[in-house]
């Protein structure tokens, strides 16, 4: 694990977004952990995500024409690592996300900001079981752009559809690349060092063996 997934864990238990205890996911999955990334809700908070995101990109050196933030959650991310990557890695790089509703009058049509053309980075917060992922790429492919890539801020590591774990399946049928800040392999590790509480650290490891790949 880098140094800037220890810095992130810790960024994201400080401010409460991962918490341990007993959640329902999206996909009626019982967890023991969420990543909750709306309370990284203050300036600070968005300046700092926005320069992990950016640091996560730039390491995985995909080639990409435009970072798209589908709505809600991916807009203040998409943005804020547009910024991060101008301000700490000298990138201008264009940005998009879309509105839930399509609108009428004034500029019209859903989506807002750069144009949605090219080698598109879909940045989001988390992919569980790729459901969130999808709905974005149909919006992807009905603009005519292709798919670069995929960046999240915590890959969960369950399975999607069959064996494979959602990300895979994402890889393997938009041919693109899945980046993520850190994993649940990454926050095991982390739970390991710190020697901290042992029923967080089995229920989170039953989870896995029961939903992980
Ligand atoms: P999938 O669409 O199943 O990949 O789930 C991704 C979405 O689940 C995210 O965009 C969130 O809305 C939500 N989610 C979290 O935000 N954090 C988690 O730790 C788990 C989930 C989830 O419900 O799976």
């Amino acid at each position: 694990m880098k140094a800037y997934q220890r810095q992130f864990i810790e960024f994201a238990l400080e401010k409460e977004v991962l918490k341990f205890g007993e959640f329902t996911l999206k996909s009626g999955r019982k967890s023991p952990y969420f990543f909750n990334a709306g309370l990284f809700n203050t300036g600070r908070d968005l300046a700092r995500l926005g320069r992990f995101y950016a640091e996560a990109l730039v390491e995985a050196g995909i080639e990409y024409d435009l970072l798209f933030g589908p709505a809600y959650k991916g807009i203040p991310i998409a943005t804020t690592t547009a910024v991060a990557l101008a301000e700490h890695h000298d990138v201008d790089t264009p940005y998009c996300f879309n509105r839930k509703e399509a609108k009428d009058h004034g500029e019209g049509g859903n989506l807002v900001g750069s144009a949605l053309e090219g080698r598109v980075m879909l940045v989001d917060d988390v992919i569980t079981a790729g459901t969130a992922i999808r709905e974005s790429m149909e919006i992807i492919q009905a603009n005519g752009a292709d798919l670069a890539g995929v960046l999240v801020a915590i890959d969960r590591q369950e399975r999607g559809k069959g064996e494979l774990s959602a990300i895979q399946e994402v890889e393997r049928d938009f041919g693109c690349q899945v980046v993520s800040i850190i994993s649940l392999g990454d926050l095991v590790t982390y739970l390991e060092e710190q020697g901290g509480n042992p029923e967080q650290l089995g229920a989170v490891k039953a989870y896995r063996a029961e939903y992980g790949i």
